[in-house]
């Protein structure tokens, strides 16, 4: 059974609402990040935490220690269940993210790859691979990486064993929900739900990697 996740990239907050509100039913869990936080404020999150699904905060946190502890921690105090950082930092930033869900009793996924091309500019080469090793090394809940690119998910998986894998790159990117769902925990779709004429239906639609 693969998760699916709702990318609530949409910046107007009456829409987004109405959106998650529609889809909730098909969904395990509503990610949201700069799109809709910037125009709605953070106090969204508790107006979503009425739908009873998990929150994902994607935030690609990526900078010192303190500053993504910091971050973190508003993150959790906010209510999110989950929060998204970058693990290119190094580890001691990566550290002081799970520390700080570990605190809160939430999850810390760490990108390990990125879905769109020109992620390979500079994710590539075992970079990816050295990322996804830091991240279970410093316990990590997981991984983002590429529903792009199923080779390379199934190379990480190697690596992280069965911690956690959220794939984003379904629909919009290219991505084949039917040939990443096997292989990850969680796909994450944004556009190809919310930008449907009827999101609920396209999330329904995507029923079948729940079952
Ligand atoms: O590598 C990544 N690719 C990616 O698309 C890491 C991500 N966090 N995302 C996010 O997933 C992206 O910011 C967006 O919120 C979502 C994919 O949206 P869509 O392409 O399905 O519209």
């Amino acid at each position: 059974m693969t998760d699916l996740i709702l990318a609530l990239d949409v910046p107007d907050r009456q829409r987004a609402l109405s959106v998650a509100r529609a889809c909730a039913p098909h969904l395990d869990a509503i990610k949201i990040g700069y799109p809709l936080v910037l125009s709605a404020g953070l106090s969204v999150a508790r107006e979503l935490d009425d739908l009873g699904l998990p929150l994902i905060a994607d935030f690609k946190v990526a900078d010192i220690p303190n500053t993504n502890r910091l971050i973190a921690e508003q993150v959790f105090s906010a209510g999110f269940r989950a929060l998204i950082c970058q693990g290119f930092t190094g580890r001691d930033s990566v550290e002081a993210c799970v520390g700080a869900a570990r605190s809160a009793g939430g999850l810390c996924m760490v990108v390990a790859e990125m879905s769109h091309p020109g992620a390979l500019e500079f994710f590539s080469g075992g970079v990816a691979e050295q990322i996804a090793r830091m991240a279970a090394g410093c316990g990590a809940d997981g991984i983002i990486a590429p529903a792009t690119r199923p080779e390379r998910v199934r190379v990480l998986r190697k690596i992280i064993g069965d911690r956690l894998i959220w794939s984003p790159g379904v629909g919009a990117q290219g991505g084949d929900p039917r040939a990443i769902a096997g292989l990850v925990d969680a796909i994450i779709v944004g556009r190809q739900i919310y930008g449907a004429v009827d999101p609920a239906r396209e999330a329904a639609a995507l029923g079948f990697l729940r079952r």
